[in-house]
């Protein structure tokens, strides 16, 4: 069967900080292709819309998926899809992701027709059997498939993450991912799921809080085929288990395998075994994000982080000194009022890592959405990127933006300021060299990305889809969460704490 995947365009982020393969789509392609389809990939992260409206007149694609990670592309994938069912008649048009798992019902509804099925949960176990049942019929038995007659079976798990391996080669452009002075980057994956149950985050209720390690020969052989020189890690936690991530690093050095890496984790994990990144280190690990989310223990405790402010700063000493730069990420609440704001300034100016600000933001599959008492004031999918804000603000909006920006101003300054800039120039040469343009162009579109005016402006488009309203439900089992709910293979982390 011809199949079309499609991942929609970058987000805000994106626009600056790095853009990164679409890796779960890869290996939704990967599967499908290992089932003997053929299967061609449109990624409009890297590709301009007029390369998709091509693609489906040219290669008549008999199903198309769209890949719908996040809630803010929803709008995107609907309008394509009903350009997609305009184009090619008789096109099976079908939906899969992380976001568009929690809110499946309401998006097939919301399309119109244009949607045939939403896909929940993993994908690649359900590749081949749906291609199969949209050729003979009873798409609706597949597991994890939502259509208009309601909910199949039960999303399937993969009982191994070693394969199928993500399709890299279908991708178009691939020279254009990248994050920050890693350009180009490609992505891979060790681990897959998160063991803890942090209340603003949707990664552990996705996976029923399950956790799945790749092979140490499987990530070895998958990293030795990757072309690019820099690699980012998607796993939500890297190197929770400290043995784990020993093995893939015996295989790397064993085979040689020379890259620089890009992760991202918990500052505990790190505190507990700093060897396994000293190790990595040695192997090229240059960047680490650490999701310290706040400052104060208030507010770590608000998003059950499980961790304190103390352990949070003792792990940025750890990474200090073991020459990793680190990217801090701090979640703000619209509450925030001007002094907050300067308090969190402060303490940003005064630490040297890069900090990064996301916007507290309610979305289904965490627990805020349904515990959060403030009402939504707007349930624009657009908004649900957490770089705005979706809750009512202390300030007035405009002046929330404001000061979000100028925040945010204020730490790209620290990082463009003349030391950092001496260091960067030196990356900037090396990439301008090899004709990457990405970093460069990062460093100067700040101020046009980031504006206060385009933030507020973003919130008066007018809106043709909305999330469904928040159920308040009784948070007593958060089984009621999941997409996918364990089999007994699937372990939790013992070290995690519960
Ligand atoms: C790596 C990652 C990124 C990467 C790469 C994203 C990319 N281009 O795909 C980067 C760092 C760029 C990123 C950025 C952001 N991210 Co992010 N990201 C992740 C993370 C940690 C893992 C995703 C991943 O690669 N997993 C591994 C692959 C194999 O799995 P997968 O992509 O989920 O794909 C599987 C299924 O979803 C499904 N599937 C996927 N596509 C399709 C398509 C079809 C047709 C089918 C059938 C199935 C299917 O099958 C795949 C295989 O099993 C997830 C958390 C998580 N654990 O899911 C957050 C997550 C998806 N990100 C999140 C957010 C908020 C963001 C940002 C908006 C953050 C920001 N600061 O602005 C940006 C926006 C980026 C953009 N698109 O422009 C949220 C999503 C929130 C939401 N509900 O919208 C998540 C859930 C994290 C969280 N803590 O809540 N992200
Ligand atoms: S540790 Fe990270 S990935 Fe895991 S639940 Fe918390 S925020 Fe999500």
């Amino acid at each position: 069967m011809r199949l079309l995947l499609v991942h929609p365009s970058a987000l805000m982020y994106s626009e600056i900080f790095l853009r990164l393969e679409p890796l779960g789509l890869e290996r939704v392609a990967g599967a499908a292709r290992d089932a003997g389809h053929e299967v061609r990939v449109v990624d409009l992260q890297v590709l301009d819309r007029s390369v998709l409206m091509r693609e489906l007149r040219s290669f008549r694609p008999e199903a198309l998926g769209v890949s719908l990670n996040y809630l803010a592309n929803i709008p995107e994938a609907i309008e394509l899809a009903a350009h997609a069912k305009q184009t090619v008649p008789g096109c099976f048009v079908f939906f899969g992701g992380h976001s568009v798992s929690f809110v499946a019902e309401d998006v097939l509804e919301q399309a119109g027709g244009s949607v045939d099925a939403v896909v929940r949960g993993e994908g690649e176990p359900v590749i081949a059997p749906l291609l199969e049942a949209i050729r003979d019929g009873a798409v609706d038995e597949v597991p994890g498939l939502v259509t208009a007659s309601g909910r199949g079976p039960a999303p399937r798990m993969l009982e191994s993450i070693d394969a199928p391996l993500p399709a890299r080669d279908l991708m178009r452009n691939r020279r254009r991912y990248f994050i920050g002075e890693l350009d180009p980057c490609a992505s891979v994956e060790f681990t897959r799921g998160c063991p803890w149950d942090c209340s603003f985050c949707s990664a552990w209720t996705f996976y029923g809080r399950s956790y799945r390690k790749a092979s140490p020969q499987a990530a070895a052989d998958d990293l030795a085929a990757i072309r690019e020189p820099n690699v980012f890690i998607v796993d939500d936690v890297a190197f929770i288990r400290p043995e784990h991530g020993d093995a893939i690093a015996a295989e790397v050095e064993r085979r040689g395998i020379r890259k620089q890496y890009y992760l991202e984790t918990r500052s505990d994990v790190l505190l507990r075994h700093p060897e396994v990144f000293e190790r990595w280190s040695r192997l090229g690990l240059r960047y680490m994000f650490l999701g310290m989310e706040a400052i104060d223990a208030e507010g770590l405790d608000l998003f059950r982080k499980r961790i304190s402010p103390d352990e949070n700063f003792k792990a940025l000493e750890v990474a200090r000194k073991l020459g990793i730069n680190v990217a801090i990420n701090l979640i703000v609440d619209p509450a925030w009022d001007m002094e907050r704001f300067r308090i969190v300034r402060e303490f940003a100016l005064s630490v040297p890592e890069i900090v990064h600000f996301t916007v507290m933001t309610p979305y289904p599959g965490t627990e805020i959405w349904h515990t959060e008492s403030r009402r939504l004031t707007t349930r624009d999918y657009r908004l649900f990127d957490i770089q705005h804000a979706v809750v009512p603000t202390t300030l007035p909006l405009d002046q929330f933006y404001r000061e979000l920006v100028r925040t945010q101003a204020v730490i790209n300054r620290k990082h463009l300021g003349l030391r950092t800039a001496f260091g960067a120039a030196r990356a900037l040469g090396r990439n301008l060299l090899h004709g990457q343009t990405n970093f460069a162009r990062m460093l100067w579109k700040f101020n046009q990305v980031y504006n206060p005016r385009r933030q507020l402006a973003d919130h008066q488009r007018p809106v043709r889809f909305e999330l469904p309203e928040p159920q308040p439900i009784d948070i007593g089992d958060r089984r009621l969460l999941y997409v996918h709910h364990r089999g007994p293979t699937h372990t939790r982390n013992p070290e995690a704490t519960d």
